[in-house]
């Protein structure tokens, strides 16, 4: 997978050489390749961004300057997204759709935002990473990137991503480690049953526990067995 930034400040993407992503991109299981926008301008002062038309505050970032830089990695194979708090929000689903991709090009807005007419002629698609504005759009393209290369082959090891969080609609079941006693509480006594088909019941019903306190919208959309709506009952009864 190979991701293209557009933005003003490459420097904010230290970040992704850490840890398992920096990994990945020292493995060239991913590749991340930045862009800044402001070497594309024309103008002798190198400038970026103007007032906008119309009046009112801040500044606009200019399209001439973004389609020139648009135009030095363009690829009719790569599907442009534009970080902005008016695009579709971003969920584990689309994650995993978006990891399907060969070539994703992401465009970082700062300021009031980007012209839109160069938005119109470039982006395919405009996504939120939530309903909050920041300051641009570098953290939202930072966590699109390690959303998506978490189901990159061999980024991660093998099954983390099948049956962590989200991955079947509903939240996880507590982990333990050692020690076996942590001030004075011992850990839950069927982890050390060796009956993993218990245990996986066990975790399954907690599983359903967490998201029917802390969620409860995310089980109107998943698909329940019936040992799961057993599980609930007992769960909205109390009897856990
Ligand atoms: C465009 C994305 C970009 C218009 C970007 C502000 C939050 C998100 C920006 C605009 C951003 C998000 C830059 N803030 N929720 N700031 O994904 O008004």
């Amino acid at each position: 997978m190979k991701f293209d930034v557009l933005t003003l400040f490459p420097e904010m993407f230290e970040p992704l050489n850490q840890s398992i992503i920096g990994r990945a991109v020292k493995e060239k299981l991913i590749e991340i390749n930045l862009i800044n926008i402001r070497d594309f301008s024309k103008d002798k002062h190198k400038k970026v961004d103007d007032t906008p038309y119309g009046g009112g505050s801040g500044m606009v970032m200019k399209a001439d300057v973004i389609y020139e830089a648009y135009k030095s990695i363009r690829n009719k194979k790569a599907k442009v997204i534009y970080m902005s708090p008016q695009g579709k929000v971003l969920n584990q689903n689309k994650v995993v759709e978006l990891s399907k991709e060969k070539h994703l090009i992401i465009l970082c807005g700062h300021y009031e935002g980007i012209d839109q007419r160069v938005i119109d002629k470039i982006v395919d698609e405009e996504i939120s990473i939530g309903d909050y504005v920041l300051t641009g759009g570098e953290l939202p393209a930072m966590v699109l990137i390690d959303s998506v290369s978490r189901y990159i082959e061999g980024v991660l090891s093998e099954n983390s991503t099948t049956e962590e969080s989200f991955s079947q609609g509903i939240l996880e079941y507590p982990q333990y480690t050692r020690p076996e006693i942590f001030e004075g509480v011992k850990i839950p006594e069927i982890l050390q049953s060796g009956h993993h088909e218990n245990i996986n019941k066990w975790r399954r019903c907690e599983a359903l526990k967490n998201t029917y306190y802390k969620r409860p919208e995310l089980l109107e959309n998943v698909k329940l067995s019936e040992e799961d709506k057993k599980y609930l009952e007992n769960i909205s009864k109390n009897k856990n």
